[in-house]
């Protein structure tokens, strides 16, 4: 049938004879999509235009065909998506990082899976997630923020791993992350399996007297002391909250459930008295409510707040690049709410950990990775509380 002969009308397609569609009672001010569309043209283009002016001289001019004066001959920066060199989001290597505290953020990559117990492959994760994230601009309509104007981001390289030593390993992750969070930038780090969970909080905990919450969102509890003889992935929580400063009561771990949590973790959780949220308790109060309480008890005479996200808390079928997958986790847009309403009181360091290449499909693991930090990213922008964790650095501002 051709697209221009009309189709005889269903009964129950009818239009209504009420006259709603000339007045409509809906004010549609109201909703988000409205009101971010007006607030799109309160955000600056600053940043944009030196860009531009940035790729243009470094790329020198296009082609003479081409109308748009701003292409350059090298692709140089964020367009086109599909070129370029790969940073997270295209942001600036920082080769030498002892100017990594000139930038508010800092992604760094922890390419190591030799705690894994089942899949590996999570050392590419850095590269799979930095290749991906090359899709995305930084401007988000529905938060309204465009991380180019209103933020600083930079990309720190990979931290040096030693494949088959994970004691070194933790050694190496904790140097590198507590430089990059003396600095004064945010750590965003790329995993690697969980095991990194450990050293990364250890790096952090050392450069500050306060008091560190962990808000753990998994599938898996991850707090037994050892596995298969080792620390391991599964074992990262027991010892960061031997730390003297990052109290068990203070974790708060949401997710948890299925047939992949052992009885050593689950006693461990108990004795130590961790938050467990499993998905049933999501299901049962609601988005709202867990986030409530997840802040409540992570935040309880705390003086920062660490996100430990991992991939494998989202259901198996949005996440096939995973070390040890588990159905029935959170949909995509669930754990995006969650990971907002964590950022909004601020963070003081991310990791997003378990991302395997080797067994995803079509990106889409890596892409909910990246999609996980480019929302804190901007809801830490929307909400002020991007460099709020550096009071807690010590020695900061003497
Ligand atoms: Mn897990």
């Amino acid at each position: 049938m051709s697209m221009f002969v009309k189709k005889p009308r269903q009964p129950g397609f009818a239009r209504p004879a009420t006259g709603h569609r000339h007045h409509p009672s809906f004010d549609r001010s109201g909703l988000q999509g409205w009101k971010m569309a007006h607030h799109e043209k309160d955000i600056p283009d600053v940043a944009w235009q030196a860009e531009q002016e940035r790729c243009l001289r470094l790329g020198l001019p296009g082609a003479e065909s081409i109308e748009d004066k701003s292409i350059p001959t090298f692709a140089r920066g964020e367009l086109p998506h599909f070129a370029g060199i790969n940073t997270f989001m295209k942001a600036p290597y920082v080769e030498d990082v002892r100017d990594v505290g000139k930038y508010d953020a800092a992604i760094i990559g922890a390419p190591f899976d030799g705690g894994t117990t089942y899949r590996p492959g999570a050392r590419f994760g850095p590269q799979g997630i930095r290749r991906i994230s090359a899709l995305y601009t930084p401007y988000n309509y529905e938060i309204g923020v465009d991380l180019r104007e209103q933020m600083k981001l930079c990309d720190a390289g990979d931290i040096f791993t030693i494949p088959a030593n994970i004691e070194k390993t933790f050694d190496q992750i904790s140097n590198a992350v507590g430089h990059v969070f003396a600095s004064g930038a945010l750590p965003i780090i790329l995993g690697g399996d969980h095991s990194i969970g450990f050293a990364t909080v250890r790096g952090i905990a050392r450069q500050t007297d306060k008091r560190i919450g962990i808000i753990h969102f998994d599938r898996h509890a991850d707090i037994q002391e050892k596995d298969l003889d080792e620390r391991m992935h599964t074992t990262p929580w027991f010892h960061a909250t031997n730390l003297p400063n990052v109290p068990a009561t203070n974790l708060v771990q949401i997710g948890i459930g299925g047939w992949q949590v052992p009885r050593e973790a689950v006693k461990e959780a108990r004795n130590r008295e961790t938050t467990i949220i499993t998905m049933h308790d999501v299901e049962r109060l609601g988005l709202d409510k867990v986030a409530e309480i997840a802040l409540e008890y992570a935040w309880k005479d705390a003086d920062a707040v660490y996100l430990s996200f991992d991939i494998d808390s989202v259901d198996a079928g949005f996440v096939p690049g995973t070390g040890w997958p588990e159905p029935g986790g959170f949909l995509p847009r669930e754990i995006l709410y969650l990971l907002g309403a964590v950022a909004k009181e601020g963070i003081c360091g991310m990791e997003v950990v378990e991302v395997s290449p080797p067994y995803d499909i079509s990106d889409i693991t890596s892409l909910m990775a990246t999609r996980a930090i480019v929302d804190v990213l901007g809801t830490l922008v929307a909400h002020g509380k991007m460099g709020a964790h550096r009071h807690i650095i010590r020695g900061w501002g003497e």
